[in-house]
């Protein structure tokens, strides 16, 4: 964590303002529910630390990074991206094959024990976790590897926290989180996939404070995790007054009553989506008329589903 850089003059070449950049640190303040002087604080965090991160993918569909790239400021993750040291990330990283893997090796040997591990997708664990590998090593050799030997691993996704998708019944090829084959401890950015802006938020807050953010039970960080969904929803007071939607297309879907009796798991989620949306703060999924299918919540396409059924 050494080198400083100028973040507005890296951020003019893209034509945004300082003004832009401020309300980019105002935002992060406000999601990690801090007070808006912090926004200095933020940005000159952002500016001059450094940390190494080696990045893998997993068992998943490439929605985290997905996620990660379009946050709430499109250059956003871009900055962040600057701001740390990413030694290795197989999507967006120019090195491939043999070179890639070297600069891996290296990165793990050089900062043993300081670098930030983030992690995307599951790990297959049965025939020896012959079912996922890259460049002849399985997903649970890497995961071992690099889990074991840095100062903290962020897992993104229900994947990478939980098993997610690939962990669903019948479960082929013995999907398991991170946690659960490396036995080290994660902060759970659970979602499928998750909130881009969680994501920028939790890498902030460790350059700005030095450790990572308070969890709740399942590993999730408290700031983006600690509400229901249900208790932030415009559509409460429909769900009090009795008015839902029966059927979708219906005449309580068009007047966007609650949707608690087409499938939405909003009760028994965990999330800030109502406060913070998705797409550059456009809409979430009950804003655009569908239910919550539970997507943050540990097993949820095993626990939660039907999604479309009120359970
Ligand atoms: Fe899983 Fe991530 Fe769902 Fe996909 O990479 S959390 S399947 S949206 O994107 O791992
Ligand atoms: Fe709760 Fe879902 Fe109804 Fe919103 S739409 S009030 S989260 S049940
Ligand atoms: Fe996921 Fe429900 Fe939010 S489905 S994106 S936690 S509204």
């Amino acid at each position: 964590m050494d080198k400083s850089f100028d973040v507005p003059e890296r951020l003019a070449v893209k034509g945004v303002t300082r003004r832009d950049f401020m309300k980019f640190c105002g935002l992060m303040a406000t999601i990690l529910g801090l007070p808006m002087s912090f926004a200095p604080r933020i940005a000159e965090a952002v500016a001059q630390k450094r940390p190494t991160v080696v990045w893998l993918q997993l068992g998943e569909c490439t929605g985290c990074t997905e996620s990660f790239i379009r946050s709430t400021y499109p250059w956003a993750a871009d900055i962040i991206l600057d701001t740390i040291d990413l030694a290795y990330h197989e999507t967006v990283m120019a090195a491939a094959g043999d070179q890639a893997e070297q600069i891996l090796e290296d990165t793990i040997k050089n900062n043993k024990g300081k670098f930030i591990a983030i992690v995307e997708g599951s790990i297959p664990t049965k025939d020896n976790g012959v079912y996922g590998k890259i460049h002849g090593k399985t997903f649970m050799d890497l995961a071992n590897q690099v889990c074991k030997n840095a100062a903290a691993v962020i897992a993104v996704g229900n994947c990478a926290c939980y098993g997610g998708i690939p962990a669903a019944k019948p479960n082929p090829t013995g999907a398991k989180s991170v946690s659960e084959v490396t036995g080290v401890k994660t902060v759970n950015l659970a979602g499928c996939p998750p909130n881009a802006d969680n994501m920028v938020a939790t890498v902030v807050h460790f350059l700005l404070l030095g450790k990572l953010p308070a969890l709740d039970d399942k590993g999730r960080p408290l700031f983006a995790y600690g509400q229901l969904i249900h208790d932030n929803c415009p559509r409460r007071g429909h769900f009090e007054n009795g008015n839902f939607v029966k059927e979708f297309g219906d005449d309580g879907a068009a007047k966007g009553w609650c949707l608690y009796e087409v499938g939405c798991k909003g009760p028994e989620t965990s999330h800030n989506c109502p406060i913070i949306k998705w797409n550059q703060g456009t809409n979430w999924p009950i804003g655009a008329g569908h239910p919550c299918i539970g997507c943050s919540e540990p097993a949820f396409w095993d626990d939660l589903s039907p999604f479309y059924v009120k359970k």
